[in-house]
């Protein structure tokens, strides 16, 4: 099936400000060494690379009440946000290059506000090994990259929750997480308390990833925007060990492929994120090749016979 995608746009954010170990600052880079750019110029697609955004330094230090590097998560958040709002004003299609999953807070508060903007629903598939639904009374680290989904549902420090507008930037029904495998104690009693949708890795194994793929798709239509957020996490880490939070137990190779296959088949994605990429801990970029293929296959590179 070969689709005419808009015209898209790299937004590189080099930053772990978010996260608990370095490196996933030089995700943007690490992903178009592997190739992104040329993987999606040979899908035929229109593609501008805006470069690499700039903001605080991390100073690395340790969390304060329950956050850690709140201020500079604030301003690499509204830095993103603005160029993810640029980007989708001029028509276009933004991928933010991770940088940490903290991240997410600007790019959807962006799609969220964009969509409300032109009467879209909104769908945020939200792939990841973790729920990233901690608050600073939950959190057993302080980073931030564990909170994007509970700020932009509205639970959370005003500077973020707000960041974008109004609080809450989403609904907690605008989502569905896949992959997920593991969640903190006080993060899996919010999680429940607010509904969240969690296809988990049981949910997985028993029904299968394209009945699963099939139920988070349930009520799209024509007329909704499809955000994908992809934490390179999800992945098992035998095919994804550059990564800060590996956790056992993700879908292999081919399950991936098809979670990405099926996303391109409903024509409906209008923004990516890919996240938490970190070549420090890679070997040989492996992981950011993979995460080039998988971002192929978002864009239609299938199988011969679909082709
Ligand atoms: B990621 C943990 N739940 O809050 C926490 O990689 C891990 O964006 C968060 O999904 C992982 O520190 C954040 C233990
Ligand atoms: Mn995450
Ligand atoms: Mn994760
Ligand atoms: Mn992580």
């Amino acid at each position: 099936m070969s689709r005419i995608y808009p015209p898209v746009s790299l937004i590189g954010a080099p930053t772990d400000i978010g996260a608990g170990k370095r490196g996933a600052g030089l995700g943007p880079d690490a992903l178009r060494i592997a190739g992104l750019p040329e993987a999606l110029r040979a899908r035929g697609i229109d593609l501008e690379d805006i470069g690499n955004l700039a903001g605080p330094a991390n100073p690395w230090q340790k969390p304060v009440d329950g956050f850690r590097h709140l201020a500079e998560v604030v301003a690499w958040n509204r830095e993103v946000y603005e160029a993810s709002t640029d980007v989708l004003e001029r028509g276009r299609m933004p991928i933010l290059l991770g940088g940490d999953h903290c991240l997410a807070i600007g790019s959807i508060g962006a799609v969220a506000r964009h969509c409300q903007r032109i009467g879209k629903k909104l769908r945020i598939l939200w792939l990841d090994a973790h729920a990233d639904f901690n608050t600073h009374e939950e959190t057993p680290s302080g980073n931030i990259h564990g909170m994007p989904v509970a700020c932009l549902c509205g639970i959370g420090p005003r500077e973020l929750t707000e960041l974008s507008g109004p609080s809450p930037a989403i609904r907690v029904d605008a989502v569905r997480q896949i992959g997920i495998r593991s969640v903190d104690a006080g993060e899996k009693r919010l999680v429940k308390q607010h509904g969240l949708e969690v296809y988990d890795m049981r949910y997985i194994d028993e029904l299968g990833m394209k009945n699963v793929m099939l139920q988070a798709f349930e009520g799209l239509d024509a007329d909704t925007h499809l955000h994908v957020s992809f934490d390179v996490d999800f992945l098992d880490p035998s095919i994804a060990p550059g990564v800060g939070t590996t956790v056992p137990g993700g879908p292999n190779y081919r399950e991936a492929q098809l979670v990405m296959e099926m996303i391109a088949d409903t024509g409906l994605m209008g923004s990516l994120d890919i996240m938490e990429l970190n070549p420090l801990l890679d070997k040989r970029n492996r992981t950011g090749k993979v995460a080039v293929d998988l971002v192929e296959s978002l864009f239609g590179k299938s199988t011969l016979m679909r082709d």
